[in-house]
């Protein structure tokens, strides 16, 4: 297993040339020292879990720290992506009579590296799959699901602002009687929030979807999760997913408006306010806090590390009073989020949680449409 070198570079075990290439976009280099991996007896899946899977992680890294371009991120993922195919054009044909898996991230999830990750992997352990990938549409999803009659659907999400999505697409599919494996590290470290959002199962990894697949096949009827979205937020995850992109329009020109993003380009502003009120969403939909400590700790990296002020989590919530206003577990969460948080940055000291100012009032939100759900 990789380890991080303690300078914060790559991983001490990833190969350095493999590396070199990744970070250089050279998928000549790249293909190379692949190649010599395998000649020196590396497996598939090892030279995917110690070098291309590390130095995608700290592909990340980079990004995130402002260090990396989006530019330099894409042409690295797309070195690793290539390599990623090329060694699955390796695993041998899988059987016509095993399970089959549609593999696909949730929906306006554009990380289909990680599903491409899973479904390769599903591959190589011989299970048919119909890899979907990034960003599909969750009716065609649904049909195709349902037309092909898949074992199960696995579902990947890499943001933790998509599991509001995650559990209305969740429940579409479970409701038609599909089996729902979902990961990624939008569910953290265990199944709380697979749990939550109702999902059949959760695993950490491709590995264990294989085992989970493989015993549902041989035993229909286990299923291992019987949670379900907490039926009181779960209206308000539905109109925060409705009205998201209002929303997202309706606070980056306040923030614009009152001068409090002055540097921030247009496109990230929109990007950081989408995610947050996804973030919103999704502690409705698990009703998990901790997204929004994360969401929180994940803005102020990638503030500071563009010299531009943290304080934007506090107005951008500050913004999402008004439109929230009429609904209560939306309204109560803001409310509570701008408390938690301050708690959250004082050293020590008990969490006191007053009641929202607000009330629930059945109109709709300013500038968000005539209907509520
Ligand atoms: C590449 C990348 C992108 C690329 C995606 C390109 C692509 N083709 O995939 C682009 C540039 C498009 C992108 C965009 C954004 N990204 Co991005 N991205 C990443 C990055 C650098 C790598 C992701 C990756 O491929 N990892 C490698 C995969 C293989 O690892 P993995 O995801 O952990 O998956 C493993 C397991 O989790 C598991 N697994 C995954 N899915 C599933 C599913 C099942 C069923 C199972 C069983 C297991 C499983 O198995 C995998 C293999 O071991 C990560 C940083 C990171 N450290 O991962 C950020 C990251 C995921 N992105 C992030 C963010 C915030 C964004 C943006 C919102 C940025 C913005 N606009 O400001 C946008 C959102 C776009 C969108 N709507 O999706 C954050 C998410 C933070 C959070 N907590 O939500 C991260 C973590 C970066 C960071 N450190 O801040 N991103």
């Amino acid at each position: 297993m990789c380890t991080e070198d303690p300078s914060g570079g790559p991983s001490s075990t990833m190969d350095p040339h493999y590396w070199q290439a990744v970070a250089a976009g050279d998928r000549r280099q790249a293909l190379a020292a692949v190649k010599r991996l395998r000649a020196e007896g590396a497996s598939t899946a090892e030279i995917l879990r110690d070098h291309l899977l590390v130095a995608q992680h700290r592909v990340g890294e980079l990004w995130a720290t402002g260090e990396w371009s989006v530019a330099q991120e894409h042409t690295a993922t797309s070195v690793n992506e290539g390599l990623l195919l090329w060694l699955g054009s390796f695993n041998a044909q899988p059987r016509r009579d095993g399970p089959l898996v549609l593999v696909a991230c949730v929906e306006g999830e554009q990380h289909a590296f990680a599903s491409l990750v899973v479904s390769e992997i599903l591959m190589a352990h011989g299970l048919r799959v119909d890899h979907v990938g990034g960003t599909p549409d969750a009716d065609a999803l649904l049909e195709r699901a349902v037309n092909q009659r898949s074992d199960a659907v696995l579902l990947s999400a890499s943001l933790t602002s998509s599991l509001g999505r995650a559990s209305a697409l969740v429940k579409r599919l479970r409701d038609q009687g599909l089996r729902v494996v979902v990961g990624g590290q939008a569910f953290g470290d265990d199944e709380r929030r697979a749990r939550a959002i109702g999902a059949s199962a959760w695993c950490a990894g491709p590995e264990e979807a294989v085992a989970w697949v493989t015993a549902i096949a041989q035993d229909p009827q286990s299923d291992r999760l019987s949670g379900s979205v907490a039926a009181s937020a779960s209206d308000d995850v539905a109109w925060l997913e409705q009205y998201r992109e209002q929303m997202v329009a309706y606070v980056t020109v306040g923030l614009r408006r009152a001068g409090q993003a002055p540097d921030v380009d247009p496109g990230d502003l929109e990007g950081w306010v989408d995610h947050l009120v996804g973030c919103l969403s999704a502690t409705l939909a698990t009703d998990d806090e901790t997204i929004l400590l994360e969401a929180n700790d994940w803005l102020g990296r990638v503030l500071t590390a563009r010299d531009l002020d943290p304080g934007l989590v506090d107005r951008v919530l500050d913004l999402l009073r008004e439109p929230v206003a009429s609904r209560s577990a939306a309204a109560g969460l803001v409310h509570n989020a701008r408390i938690l948080l301050a708690a959250a940055r004082r050293p020590t000291g008990p969490l006191r949680i007053p009641p929202p100012a607000t009330s629930r009032e059945d109109r709709p939100a300013a500038g968000m449409g005539e209907t509520a759900t």
